[in-house]
């Protein structure tokens, strides 16, 4: 009898450790509250796969308090790279609120962030550019693209003989045209109402290319009702007709209101991203990144995803995302640089250079954004020439007592572990300032959230 009752016992916790485990580990990353993922492989290094999304709020129950952007990098769809806040409203002089969803391409060199915002002029949801040199941003605004009025949910695809195209809508409606050159403007002759070509349209397009054909994905709304699933249509050429083909995820359990996502090939598999409330447990609007492998049938018809099903995170469980931030970004990336100066002299930094100059109380200052409470790990790569002490404040708390935490000189460019902090859900900025050594260098940190 009493054998029995353990058996049953143990095939009890069994089941909750099995539940728990499947449930926790399908969002692809768990630290942050991220959604409408555009996911990108960049010329030239075939190796990495990006992914340019919006941010949900912790806490929030409306899109509306959107207002920032984050990059996240991959190689083998298990070790990831958040680079923190790319884009935020604070740094875009012509946008006032919805920082909605995004898209990102490669042009002639630069890196541009494609959003959309409302404008404070006119409150129309406009279509927004920003540049950067580099992939991870972050990115700096350079206005919006002219000759588009309802510009929520760009989605932009540069076809094989480099002619960009913009895609964007909402509401029912979904609108492509052909950019200008520098991908300022749409050229208005080429723009195109693609609405009744696609079957229960709501908002969100993104164009891929399968076998010489456009296939144009959405999230449709079925019967006009909540919450929504993702189709798509099919065409000979980017600006259309479309045909209608098919829906590839249906609704499923811990899904949020609201689908989005994109298709890429990478590493010779196809991969769907989309976004689901499965990390909020249904809270429609903090919504989590997901993705899963995506297989066509013979007619080139896409295979139906089934979300509950093992997708890529629950055949990676030991996934996890570290939270990578230059110094010397600044407010472009939601930190300050308050009296130091970002240096170039000594060779081997990362980024654009590094941060110095930390005389008096001059610091350093990063912008960690995660979902909820949490530990982390706190790594800096530094170069010291001697033995100092450092005020490290994170968010309220210091990280030692009045005398500073105490960090060994190092030899060259060193990445030094300095514990384990505590953050809490939503902004959290780690400050760094120096007592006593002017000429430490901080070249980047690294937050690594503790996964248990
Ligand atoms: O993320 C805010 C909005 O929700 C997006 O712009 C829509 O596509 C929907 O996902």
């Amino acid at each position: 009898m009493r054998k029995n009752k353990s058996f049953i016992a143990n095939i009890i916790l069994f089941l909750l450790i099995y539940a728990n485990h499947s449930y926790s580990q399908q969002p692809l990353i768990t630290h942050i509250f991220a959604a409408d993922p555009s996911a990108h492989v960049w010329p030239g290094d075939t190796n990495k796969l990006w992914l340019y999304t919006s941010h949900d709020v912790p806490g929030t129950n409306h899109h509306a308090t959107m207002s920032d952007y984050h990059v996240f990098s991959t190689s083998d769809m298990k070790n990831w790279i958040d680079y923190g806040q790319v884009l935020s409203i604070d740094n875009v002089d012509w946008g006032i609120s919805y920082a909605w969803a995004c898209d990102a391409c490669y042009r002639h060199g630069k890196y541009y962030l494609i959003f959309c915002m409302f404008e404070k002029a006119s409150g129309l949801m406009r279509t927004g550019l920003a540049v950067s040199d580099v992939p991870q941003g972050p990115f700096t605004n350079i206005g919006y693209i002219k000759g588009i009025d309802l510009g929520q949910d760009p989605a932009l695809f540069i076809d094989d003989d480099n002619t960009p195209y913009l895609y964007w809508g909402a509401g029912g409606k979904c609108y492509a045209a052909e950019l200008t050159d520098d991908l300022k403007s749409i050229i208005p002759s080429t723009m195109i109402d693609l609405s009744d070509q696609l079957f229960e349209l709501f908002e969100g397009p993104w164009v891929h290319k399968y076998q010489g054909k456009y296939y144009l994905s959405y999230p449709g709304l079925p019967d006009k009702k909540w919450p929504e699933e993702m189709y798509y249509a099919i065409a000979g050429k980017a600006l259309g007709p479309y045909k209608y083909a098919g829906k590839y995820i249906p609704r499923f359990k811990m899904q949020s209101g609201t689908n989005h996502g994109s298709i890429i090939k990478f590493k010779n598999n196809w991969i769907a991203f989309y976004h689901s409330a499965w990390l909020s447990e249904g809270m429609s609007e903090v919504r989590n990144l997901m993705a899963d492998y995506m297989y066509y049938n013979a007619d080139g018809t896409i295979k139906t995803i089934n979300p509950d099903a093992a997708g890529i995170s629950n055949a990676n469980p030991d996934q996890h995302c570290i939270i990578f931030l230059e110094a010397e970004n600044g407010r472009a990336a939601g930190g300050r640089l308050e009296g130091t100066v970002v240096e170039t002299s000594l060779g081997g930094y990362s980024g654009k250079g590094y941060v110095t100059g930390f005389v008096r109380r001059n610091y350093v200052e990063v912008l960690v954004q995660v979902a909820k409470d949490m530990k982390a790990v706190l790594k800096i790569r530094i170069a010291a020439d001697q033995d100092f002490a450092a005020d490290i404040l994170v968010g309220a708390k210091m990280m030692a007592g009045w005398d500073g935490l105490k960090i060994k000189k190092t030899k060259g460019w060193e990445e030094i572990n300095l514990g384990e902090v505590q953050l809490k859900e939503g902004d959290n900025k780690i400050r760094f300032t120096s007592h006593d050594n002017a000429d430490l260098k901080i070249d980047y940190f690294i937050i690594e959230p503790v996964y248990k």
